[in-house]
């Protein structure tokens, strides 16, 4: 049974790739930071003590800032293959606290490298590095392409465009099979909800139902090259299944614009969205990045690999999955408003 390890497992990408690694028969190993309160719904299904959960998938408390703890894990689980996937990911909140996006997603990449060499594992394991169409930034090209030069607009795209070059430079220093896949926006119903898609089709979906009035946004004019993240997990792994590590670009090489999926995920309810869209300047960002569209024929060509589930596609089953979401919702608090119990409703 192959090993593998997953920092950020709880994320939206980590769910999916634990969903994969398991199909795959592989012992799935995640690092999990210690908090308040246990928010582990997206992979709690694949959990030993859930009812169908798998013995296959172990959690162990960790933290990218804390490099004794990722030394001593590498160390004793001495994984296969490393999936660095744990970053605070959010952009415009890396310019709130952007000593920690770089602690943790720069030298936290660092940390890690470093804990698969002090292990001695430099030729046994094999390392993912999420890598980040944010690099381009400010772009040089359209579409981009692995080519393309970095121009990184945000504390977050800096400390990328520097785990980027710290893999490559495990990579041509000590030959470690170490790969970065340049992964544009991707999206799913386990995006975060103050990720723009997700703010829109939970805002919708909540709107249909009567629970919510308006949604406040910043910069609709931003495009993004937005594809569905339960397919990008593949070509996680697909790259560290090839004899050579190699850096691609995963993208849909389509570009929409924030108002465009405004306009699609309303439409998809019969809702008109400029009714209920308003401006709000807290939602910008100190520098934008203003359009993202990425060629993936490296990835189709090398990999063999090319999304399915385009931009309309895509929005659809995020709104019907918000959709019951808000349906349910919606009739707890009817529930709580007959029995007048209003007070005792959970947030
Ligand atoms: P996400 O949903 O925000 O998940 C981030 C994960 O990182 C969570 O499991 C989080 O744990 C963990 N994490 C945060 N701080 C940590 C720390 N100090 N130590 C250990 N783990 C920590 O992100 P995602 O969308 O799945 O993205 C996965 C990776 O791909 C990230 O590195 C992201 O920057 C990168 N990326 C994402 C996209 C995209 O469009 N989604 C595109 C390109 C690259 P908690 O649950 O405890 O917060
Ligand atoms: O913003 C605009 C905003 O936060 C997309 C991360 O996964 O993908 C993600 O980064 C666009 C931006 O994603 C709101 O200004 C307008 O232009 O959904 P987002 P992002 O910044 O592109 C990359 C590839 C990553 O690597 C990151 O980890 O939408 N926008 N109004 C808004 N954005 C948000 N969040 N909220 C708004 O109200």
């Amino acid at each position: 049974m192959r090993k593998a390890l997953i920092t950020g497992i709880t994320g939206q990408d980590g769910s999916y790739l634990a969903e994969l690694l398991v199909a795959k028969n592989y012992e799935v190993h995640g690092i999990v930071r210690r908090s308040s309160t246990t928010e582990r719904t997206r992979i709690e299904h694949l959990l030993p003590f859930h009812p169908g959960g798998r013995r296959q998938v172990f959690l162990h408390y960790g933290d990218l800032a804390n490099s004794g703890l990722i030394m001593q894990l590498i160390a004793e689980i001495r994984p296969d293959e490393v999936y660095n996937l744990g970053a605070q990911s959010h952009v415009r909140i890396s310019f709130d606290v952007p000593e920690y996006s770089c602690d943790i997603a720069a030298t936290g990449t660092l940390r890690v490298l470093e804990a698969i060499r002090a292990a001695g594992l430099t030729k046994k394991c094999r390392y993912y590095q999420a890598s980040s169409s944010e690099m381009y930034g400010k772009v040089q090209e359209v579409p981009q392409t692995e080519m393309t030069k970095f121009w990184p607009r945000s504390p977050y795209a800096c400390a990328k465009a520097f785990a980027y070059w710290a893999t490559v430079n495990y990579r041509e220093s000590y030959g470690m099979h170490a790969s970065n896949g340049i992964l544009f926006n991707h999206e799913s119903p386990r995006r975060g909800e103050t990720f723009v898609t997700r703010k829109i089709t939970r805002a919708a979906t909540r709107i249909k139902c009567g629970l919510q009035s308006e949604l406040l946004l910043g910069n609709l004019d931003a495009r993004r090259d937005w594809g569905y993240a339960k397919e990008y997990v593949e070509v996680m792994w697909l790259m560290l299944q090839q004899e050579q590590p190699d850096d691609f670009v995963v993208a849909t090489n389509e570009s929409n614009s924030v108002r465009d999926f405004c306009a699609e995920a309303f439409g998809l309810l019969g809702l008109d969205w400029k009714e209920f869209v308003r401006y709000d300047e807290r939602y910008e960002r100190p520098a934008e990045v203003d359009l993202l569209l990425g060629n993936p024929a490296k990835a189709k060509r090398i990999l063999g690999w090319e999304p399915k589930v385009r931009f309309k596609e895509l929005v659809k089953l995020m709104i019907e999955h918000d959709l019951k979401l808000a349906e349910r919702e919606a009739e707890l608090a009817e529930f709580y408003r007959r029995t007048g119990r209003e007070d005792e409703q959970p947030n």
